[in-house]
């Protein structure tokens, strides 16, 4: 297939970016983190979303170099983002259950390249889905434990659309739960939504982990979030994922 051959091209070719999307402290207002979110740039289709080349990327064994890639340039976005504008500011970087269970030695990798590069483990976070906890065969226990050693966050994506295990949520010591944004959207007319809302915020936090609710759009829904004690928002009310320069003019438009 065409797309394929242009796939492998694609890194040496310089035709990936990586956008940000802000992730905001819901009780100040402050922009505090961001996730990566990677586009590919193609000479001749114009941008192609990760979710028409992740899966053609995990077939062919290029997402190993392609989630290097990126996670290298959320640690350097991190550098430069801490030192200039918020000591604390963390990137996070998506990784797919196929790409941790293909590619053993990635949670060493990327904890050395920190260590390397003389970066703080919480300049970063992994995102991982629910669903790659209850693969035993991933040995998911020894490779998060080494992002653990290493001080890297960890946050469940997508939490509530897959085979919820509730008790790995603490088993794991994960510090980051991302509501999914089905559960956001209809938040002012849906009651269970609410219900939901609020119950996952609850138990997150009894568990001692810290909430993101994703695809918020309204103020109606960060309102809501916001008095049932979730901690940081995301989603298109803030803004969509943009280059880097973009975002720190959203972010920082004064300093
Ligand atoms: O922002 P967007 O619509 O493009 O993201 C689509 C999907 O692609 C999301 O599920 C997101 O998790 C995934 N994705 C985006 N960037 C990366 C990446 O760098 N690595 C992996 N594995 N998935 C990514
Ligand atoms: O699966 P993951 O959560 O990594 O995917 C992030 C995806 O969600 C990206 O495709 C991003 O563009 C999209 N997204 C981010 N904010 C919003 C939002 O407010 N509404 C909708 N519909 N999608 C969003
Ligand atoms: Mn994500
Ligand atoms: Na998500």
């Amino acid at each position: 297939l065409r797309l394929t051959s242009d796939l492998r091209i694609a890194l040496p070719g310089k035709q990936f970016q990586v956008c940000y999307q802000p992730i905001v402290d819901l009780a100040t207002g402050q922009i505090c983190k961001a996730e990566a979110l990677i586009r590919w740039l193609h000479p001749e289709r114009g941008t192609i979303s990760p979710l028409d080349f992740i899966s053609l990327a995990e077939d062919t064994g290029l997402i190993v170099p392609i989630g290097d890639w990126v996670f290298r340039q959320a640690v350097q976005q991190a550098r430069q983002w801490r030192g200039q504008f918020h000591p604390s500011f963390q990137i996070s970087v998506n990784m797919s259950p196929v790409q941790v269970r293909q590619d053993s030695l990635l949670c060493a990798r990327w904890s050395d390249y920190l260590a390397r590069e003389g970066m703080p483990g919480q300049s970063v976070a992994v995102e991982i889905t629910e669903g790659l906890l209850l693969q035993a065969e991933s040995k998911i226990d020894e490779k998060l434990l080494t992002f653990r050693r290493a001080g890297i966050g960890i946050s469940i994506d997508d939490f509530g659309t897959g085979y919820s295990s509730l008790a790995y949520l603490k088993r794991f010591d994960i510090d980051y739960l991302k509501i999914d944004r089905s559960f956001v959207q209809n938040l002012s007319v849906d009651e269970d939504n609410q219900a939901l809302c609020e119950a996952m915020v609850v138990l997150a936090h009894k568990l001692g982990l810290k909430v993101i609710a994703e695809g918020v759009e309204t103020a109606e829904q960060r309102d809501f979030l916001k008095a049932v004690g979730c901690d940081f928002a995301q989603g298109f009310l803030y803004s969509m994922p943009v280059p880097p320069d973009e975002f720190e003019l959203l972010a920082w438009p004064r300093l």
